[in-house]
């Protein structure tokens, strides 16, 4: 018998976190304090549990995370998507990072229908080297050779691949073969395919660079835990001896969380065997793993998404934080009085379109159609009270944000600007497909509750729906 795809995935994720556990120590610390915090939001608020129960989310809440890779090749996204097809995952979204500096454009790979995301929503940020924007042709050209070179996928995992992409799955014994042929690529080599001097130049272009063509592999950058309460985990994260960084990216604080807030903590200094010039190796360092946490919320519709982007870019406008953390404290406050623009209840959010929602009837709605023999029209049934909703969860991320996470884990000296901007073809002709666009994925998600919900209701009313 076939393995689920959303079991696969559960595998691949908890191997993961395993592997990441045992290689990152502050990792371990950082699930153990968002364990912790989680428990408490929830037995502080009952309601939110009830909510998150309703919605599914409760049993995911601690097996969710994120991860994020880098690769090098169109080739490697090419077989990345078939890689990740095999764990139900499939590429959602498109961000260009290149407006912020980062030589890269990236996709998220991450399940994407209602009942694979309750099962397990782990996704992976993964984003793709753009060669041509470094400036120095010879330094283009050697790296792009130096990356032709090599195979980030072990030969039984293409096999596997094959044989999932043939059969429409993979037995029992395959898939546990397969998940750990596939941890293989995004494993830590402390080893470098480079010598330190190519090293050196590759870092002169962007460090970005460096970290993703001097190695065997896209090993996994961070893995983040789901927090329900990011700003107690930004206090906490200092009494165990991590250091978070200045302000946490995305929204402030609010009653209502929506998408994404994020914060991270810098890489680890890691010790990493160059080969020598003149044969031999010779020792360095490279910094590339840090720790991330997020909090997410709602979904937000296009008009909704707008109104974020346009708070969030006049508050940007008005106050730059530095990379040491120079004007956190303004740029905070500039942020809440900034975005008490943005309605601050589920009702309003609502009502005014700005978010998406997932419906059910209530008891009382059932019991009163019953009882009138009437439908009353949609847009009165959550305000009489027929129809209950509640917040679609935000599966994505955001580029601001990520701008943010990359640039905090960079340093300084990295900030720069490409004059070259997205190339969305350029990226879904390597991939092979077209990412998904994740509006559309929302509002269907929206559209599915609405239609039972409706269906159930004139039944009651004793109405062929
Ligand atoms: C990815 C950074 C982006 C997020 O959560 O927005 C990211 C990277 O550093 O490779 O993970
Ligand atoms: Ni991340």
């Amino acid at each position: 018998m076939k393995v689920h795809a959303d079991e696969v995935r559960s595998l691949f994720s908890h191997a993961m976190s395993e592997m990441y556990r045992a290689e990152v120590p502050q990792y371990g610390t950082l699930i153990d304090l968002v364990t912790e915090v989680n428990a408490a939001t929830l037995s502080n608020d009952p309601e939110l549990e009830h909510a998150l129960r309703r919605n599914g989310e409760v049993d995911r809440l601690g097996v969710e995370r994120h991860g994020a890779i880098r690769l090098g090749t169109p080739e490697e996204l090419f077989t990345i998507r078939r890689v990740f097809a095999v764990l139900g995952m499939y590429p959602v979204g498109y961000y260009d990072l290149s407006v912020a500096g980062v030589p890269v454009h990236s996709t998220a790979f991450r399940p994407v229908e209602d009942e694979a995301l309750r099962r397990n929503p782990f996704r992976v940020f993964t984003s793709l080297l753009r060669l041509e924007l470094i400036e120095d042709e010879g330094l283009r050209k050697e790296a792009a050779h130096i990356l032709s070179d090599r195979q980030i996928f072990t030969s039984r995992a293409l096999e596997l691949v094959t044989v999932f992409e043939a059969e429409g799955g993979l037995e029992q014994a395959e898939a546990e073969e397969f998940v750990l042929e596939v941890l293989e690529t995004f494993r830590w080599h402390s080893d470098a395919t480079v010598t330190l001097a190519t090293y050196n130049k590759l870092h002169g272009a962007h460090r970005l660079i460096a970290d993703v063509v001097s190695f065997r592999g896209p090993h996994i950058n961070h893995l983040t835990p789901r927090t329900l309460d990011i700003d107690a985990v930004q206090v906490g994260m200092p009494k165990r001896g991590i250091t978070p960084k200045a302000v946490i990216e995305g929204s402030p604080r609010r009653n209502c969380p929506i998408l994404l807030r994020q914060t991270s903590f810098k890489a680890l200094e890691e010790r990493i065997e160059f080969k020598a010039e003149e044969g031999g190796l010779v020792e360095g360092k490279h910094t590339a793993r840090f720790g991330e946490i997020e909090q997410r919320g709602v979904a937000l519709t296009p008009k909704g998404r707008k109104l974020y982007d346009e708070l969030l870019a006049s508050v940007r406008r008005e106050v730059q934080v530095g990379v040491a953390g120079s004007h956190a404290g303004a740029y905070e406050s500039q942020l809440a009085e900034t975005f008490e623009a943005f309605p601050d209840s589920w009702s309003e959010l609502r009502d005014q379109g700005l978010a998406y929602f997932r419906y059910l009837p209530t008891p009382t709605g059932l019991a009163a159609v019953a009882r009138e023999k009437v439908l009353p029209p949609f847009d009165q049934l959550a305000a009489r009270g027929y129809l209950h909703f509640d917040p679609i969860i935000y599966e994505d991320f955001l580029p601001v944000s990520a701008a943010g996470i990359f640039q905090s884990n960079l340093g300084s000296e990295d900030q720069q600007t490409y004059a070259e901007r997205a190339n969305r073809q350029a990226f879904e002709e390597g991939l092979g497909a077209k990412v998904a666009d994740e509006f559309d994925l929302y509002a269907k998600a929206q559209q599915e509750s609405i239609d039972p919900a409706l269906a159930q209701l004139s039944k009651a009313a004793g109405k062929t729906p």
